[in-house]
């Protein structure tokens, strides 16, 4: 009996606004796929994860909570001057690699930022996946410790950090399921990866989590 199964493709004509007006979210994701766990379910985007209208999303950040590029860039530009106000206000002393502090949206659809930062890739022997589950593990308590129903996702040290997208998409989406089977919580999960490559990896990856799932289209 597989833990979980997949339940269907998502229509690309799916829109990220909520009804709320936002013209930048005309088309913020193509189809990927989605799958069902411990009645939560667990998505996967191509897209830009400053559009998505959930209740939070999670920044890729650094242990100072300094702004910088990539996702975390993205985010503070569409979040506005408020964000790196609010980070410095509350957390003086950074966030510790492997963990994940919040705040508010400021100006993004989204209601929340969990600021999670990730491990820098060594070769794989620092300790990097404990590092990379702890930060994703500590945003999903956040959003159960905040009543979010849905939290998203970028694909955290692939980038700037160079973790191979593989191996982190392995650590990504094994805590995820985890901590869904543990709490049967947040209801929405949703990966949002920038590029196809990483679309394509995060599906094959959770394929092989999912004996069940259907392959990417
Ligand atoms: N939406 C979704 N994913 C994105 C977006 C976006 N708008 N933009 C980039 N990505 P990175 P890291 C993807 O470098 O490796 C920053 O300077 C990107 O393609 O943003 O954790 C911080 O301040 C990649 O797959 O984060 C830190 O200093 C993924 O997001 C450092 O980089 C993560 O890439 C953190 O490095």
């Amino acid at each position: 009996m597989p833990r979980f199964r997949t339940v269907g493709t998502i229509p690309p004509s799916i829109a990220v606004t909520d009804g709320r007006p936002f013209p930048r979210c005309q088309v913020a994701f193509k189809p990927a796929m989605f799958v069902t766990h411990h009645n939560c379910r667990l998505e996967l985007l191509q897209g830009d994860l400053t559009l998505q209208a959930v209740d939070a999303i999670a920044n890729a950040a650094n242990p100072q909570l300094a702004g910088g590029g990539g996702v975390d860039g993205a985010i503070h530009r569409a979040a506005g001057p408020g964000l790196i106000a609010e980070t410095g206000r509350l957390y003086p002393d950074g966030c510790p690699t492997g963990s994940a502090v919040a705040t508010s949206g400021c100006r993004l659809p989204a209601r929340l930022v969990f600021h999670a930062v990730g491990p820098i890739w060594h070769g794989g022997n620092r300790g990097e996946p404990g590092l990379l589950a702890g930060a994703y593990r500590r945003c999903l308590e956040l959003a159960v410790e905040h009543d979010c129903q849905s939290v998203a996702f970028p694909a955290i040290s692939t980038g700037v950090y160079g973790y191979p997208k593989r191996e982190a998409a392995q650590v990504a989406l094994q805590t995820t399921l985890d901590f869904l089977r543990e709490f049967h919580r947040p209801a929405l999960v949703r990966f949002v990866l920038f590029d196809a490559g990483s679309l394509q990896i995060f599906g094959d990856v959770l394929s092989r989590l999912s004996p069940s799932t259907s392959p990417l289209r």
